[in-house]
């Protein structure tokens, strides 16, 4: 802590890792500024890091353990002390493997845990219980990033610096909105654009993004066409003279194979559709400056293609030599906050822990020794699609989901209902009372969130930060690491996982990144320099880049594969023959359009925290399509109408956003509103679970889908003070406000009948109404629920709501009561 009382942490978002500088205020909330002294944001935070302040509040907050005892459609919970908890959670597995074997039960973790909670767990499941079934919603994110890396490297390693961005001359960025999904790296390469007028910037999405309003070229491709743009790309380096070869015949492998598969696609046009022009602009571009870097995310990772994506993409660089050096470099940027981490210590169901692998003895038996366990896990266990495949063909007996929602981040959200609600025992560890995943547990946990837990993450550049303890965990709330010691302990692997603080278990996972390799020389992950940390260092530690030989006090940048050495067995980095493959599903009669799926600016996934940030809410305040104006035409959609979307039994409804920067045929919905914030709105219910067979990663953002208008007789606004279940209502959103909740309905029914409705279940809100009705049919009908305290919540339904009821809602609710307002209705009733 500084002496004026601000804590430096990191934030709790992005793969950015920008650090941040809290201080508590009187009111229970935090002050929030960036930490000028980080070196991945200097000082710099976007709209989500500067609102982390408002969404420490506890509102629906998960306080105690409870046992959750479903009954038809009603729960009841019944709370649980955390030794009552952990015993019954430690029996249950227990049982569970004793009678099914090992690969019976399983955990599905998460990149939003810290370093600490991640190796635990991996710990627990690989090294005591001996199995392979842990994986991480990092299956859904940089799956294919991983696979990429490692085909390619030999090891899973993001070779450049943030740095690097300001020392390009050419910045590429494909299949990423990198300005609004990693707004500071955005603003770093705005600053650096300004800096350097040569800088050329060139995106690559089949949509006009926010991310192109720095693009010198922006390319449209054909939804799923990476691959064939950059075996274009390679073939065209190669006939154009502009292959290092030195580098090539020395530090690489398998590129012939690479350019002959490349240079026999004769459809890169067709493919990609783009036009000859546009190719032949960005093949000059990439051909013509060394400093080149590649930024890409979401767009070539989700893909059933996605490995041969990556690989598409790291041949170029490797071709022409642009990798570990200054200003060049391929950039897979991470998605959340510890993907990274998640990756380091193994919690994929592919890996070993500190960048081991199955299949290497030596390895299998240094990890062994390192536990002092004779049941690690010998074989790769269940990626999180199979995973859930096992859990609903009931292969899956007790599963362990920890600070993920794959209710709604899984694809094929029926088939993941059907496999928890088949599951004979769940356990969720959220911070969150009721997200979709935690309705469906036999056991919920309480964490502590961002502000309260305490450890490390590590972010894009490799860089690992300290997330500090600022605020006291309401109720009962745990840190992860500690809720899975203590279910390890009563396991009966006692010894094992006696951690009193999360600092003991940064210290086993830095010294373990050593075994058999104290100079780095056989894993680039190597933490030497962190492993005489004592409580004191740990306490205090500054940021550090990886590899740590000694600890750095300096702004260091260390950039990987510099010296051509990389961590395949004949240390050559190795070229990966890549063929285009279309996504696995294309349109046709029924869904003739194309679904795209990704992020807004301002939430963050499932909106658990930033769904709490009046300020945020305002950005987009409700679900929404966007189409092309000729596809809205064709279907007959209007700018702010409602929209169906529908995939075989399946519909979900949005709000119509006309955008001319989607192409004809394409639609783009966001993926943060659910079951939590809205009616129906969930982009995975749409979503098959088609894989890449390598990676494991669904296919998020490839859908046909058709899309027509939802016919709605009515419209609703209601604020309120607290949030109000309106099941039952055909349409709703929820949106925070600074005192209360503001929601958007719609009904298929008349007005008259939306009326009775609300007027039911607002009914209890205060002992007062106010009436104001503008004509018979009730085309307009306003009423206020009041208590002595004032008006407890309002609605306005009409056939067609417009800003100016919202205006009038809002002076509502926050006028005085006096009779100016009682004036504003036509009766009151006690
Ligand atoms: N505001 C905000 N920021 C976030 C997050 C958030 O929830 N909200 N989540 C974080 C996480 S976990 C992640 S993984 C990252 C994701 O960050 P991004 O990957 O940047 O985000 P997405 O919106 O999922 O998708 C990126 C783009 O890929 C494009 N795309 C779709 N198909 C293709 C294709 O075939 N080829 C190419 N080249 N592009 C295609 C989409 O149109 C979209 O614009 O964001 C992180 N940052
Ligand atoms: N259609 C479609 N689906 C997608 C994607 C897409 O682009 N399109 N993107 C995918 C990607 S890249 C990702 S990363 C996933 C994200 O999907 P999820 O992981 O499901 O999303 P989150 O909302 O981040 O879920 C985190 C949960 O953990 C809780 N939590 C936060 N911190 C902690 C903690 O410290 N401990 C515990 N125990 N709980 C905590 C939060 O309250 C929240 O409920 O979605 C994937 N799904
Ligand atoms: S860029 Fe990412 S890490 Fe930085 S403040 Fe924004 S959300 Fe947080
Ligand atoms: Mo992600």
């Amino acid at each position: 802590m500084n002496n004026d009382g601000w804590v430096k942490t990191t934030c709790a978002y992005c793969g950015v890792g920008c650090g941040v500088e809290a201080k508590p205020k009187s009111n229970g909330l935090l002050d929030i500024r960036g930490d000028k002294a980080h070196p991945s944001n200097y000082g710099k935070l976007c709209t989500k890091g500067i609102a982390l302040g408002d969404t420490v509040i506890t509102d629906g907050r998960q306080l105690t353990p409870v046992l959750r005892r479903k009954v038809a459609t009603q729960s009841t919970d019944q709370p649980l002390s955390w030794d009552e908890a952990t015993n019954l959670v430690a029996d249950k597995f227990r049982d569970t493997i004793e009678q099914y074997g090992p690969d019976s039960v399983a955990f599905y973790v998460s990149g939003q845990l810290l370093t600490e909670d991640y190796y635990v767990a991996n710990k627990l499941m690989k090294g005591f219980i001996g199995s392979g079934n842990i994986d991480s919603n990092s299956r859904l994110c940089m799956a294919s990033s991983v696979v990429g890396h490692k085909r390619a490297f030999g090891s899973d390693t993001v070779p450049i610096v943030y740095e690097d961005l300001e020392l390009a001359e050419l910045v590429v960025i494909t299949g990423s909105n990198l300005a609004w999904c990693h707004p500071v790296l955005f603003q770093r390469l705005k600053v650096a654009k300004q800096n350097n007028p040569s800088l050329t910037i060139v995106v690559i999405d089949p949509r006009r993004t926010a991310t192109c309003e720095l693009a010198d070229l922006h390319l449209p491709i054909q939804p799923g066409s990476d691959v064939s743009l950059f075996n274009g790309l390679l073939h065209y380096l190669s006939e154009s003279g502009k292959l290092d070869q030195h580098y090539i015949d020395h530090f690489t492998e398998g590129f012939d194979s690479a350019l002959s598969l490349a240079a026999e696609q004769k459809d890169t046009l067709s493919e990609t559709g783009l036009s000859q022009q546009q190719l032949d602009d960005f093949y000059a571009l990439f051909a013509n400056n060394d400093k080149t870097i590649t930024i890409y995310s979401q767009g070539v990772n989700q893909s059933s293609s996605g490995s041969d994506k990556v690989n598409s993409i790291l041949n170029c660089h490797l071709a022409t030599a642009r990798i570990g050096k200054p200003g060049m470099g391929p950039f897979s940027v991470t998605g959340q906050p510890n993907a990274m981490g998640g990756r380091e210590v193994g919690a994929l169901a592919n890996t070993l822990a500190a960048h081991m692998e199955f299949g290497n003895k030596r390895q299998h038996t240094l990890i062994e020794e390192f536990w002092g366990t004779d049941n690690l896990a010998t074989k790769p266990g269940l990626k999180a699609i199979d995973l859930f495949d096992a859990m609903e063909e009931g292969k899956i007996k007790a599963i362990w989901v920890m600070a993920t929602n794959p209710m709604v981040s899984l694809p094929n959200s029926d088939k993941i209902r059907s496999a928890l609600e088949k599951c004979p025992f769940v356990v969720v560890s959220d911070c969150i009372k009721n997200t979709e995943t935690a309705k469906l547990a036999d056991v919920v946990l309480p964490a502590q969130g961002w502000s309260e837990k305490s450890g490390t993450v590590t972010n894009s550049e490799r860089r690992i930060s300290r997330q500090r303890r600022i605020l006291p965990s309401p109720g009962m709330a745990k840190p992860d690491w500690w809720i899975v010691s203590q279910v390890a302990q009563k396991m009966g692997y006692e010894e094992a996982f006696q951690y009193l603080h999360e600092g003991q278990i940064f210290n086993e996972y830095a010294r373990m990144t050593t075994l058999d390799n104290e100079d780095g020389k056989q894993r680039d992950l190597c933490l030497i320099g962190m492993t005489k940390l004592d409580d004191k260092g740990y306490s205090a530690l500054t940021p550090q880049q990886w590899p740590v030989d000694t600890l750095q006090s300096d702004l260091s940048h260390r950039r990987l594969f510099s010296d051509g050495r990389f961590y395949t067995d004949s240390t050559k980095a190795q070229f990966i023959a890549t063929k285009y493959q279309p996504p696995l599903l294309t349109p046709c009669e029924q869904t003739p359009i194309l679904l795209n799926s990704g992020r807004t600016r301002d939430q963050w996934h499932t909106m658990s925290r930033t769904g709490l940030s009046p300020q945020l809410g305002t950005h987009t305040p409700e679900p929404y399509v966007s189409v092309h104006p000729a596809t809205a035409e064709q279907v007959g959609l209007e700018q702010g109408a409602i929209a169906q979307i529908s995939r075989n039994t399946t519909s979900i409804q949005m709000r119509v956003h006309i955008d001319s920067g989607i192409e004809p045929g394409q639609a783009f919905v966001p993926i943060h509103w659910n079951g939590a914030t809205a009616s129906n709105a969930k982009a995975c219910s749409l979503i098959s679970a088609y894989t890449d067979p390598l990676s494991g990663q669904p296919e998020f953002k490839q859908t046909p889908v058709s899309i027509s208008p939802w016919s709605k007789r009515s419209e609703a606004l209601v604020i309120s003070h607290h949030p109000i279940n309106f099941d039952g209502i055909d349409y709703w959103v929820q949106q925070k406000l600074e005192a209360g909740y503001l929601y958007r309905l719609a009904s298929k029914s008349g007005a008259m009948k939306l009326i009775i409705q609300l007027t039911e279940k607002l009914a209890s809100e205060g002992n007062k109404t106010l009436t104001y009705s503008a004509d018979e049919n009730g085309s307009l009908h306003r009423k206020a629920f009041m208590t002595s305290a004032g008006i407890q919540s309002a609605f306005v339904v009409k056939d067609c709501i417009d800003d100016d009821d919202l205006d009038w809602l809002a002076q509502l609710y926050q006028a005085r009561l006096d009779e100016t307002i009682e004036l504003q209705f036509m009766s009151a009733d006690a």
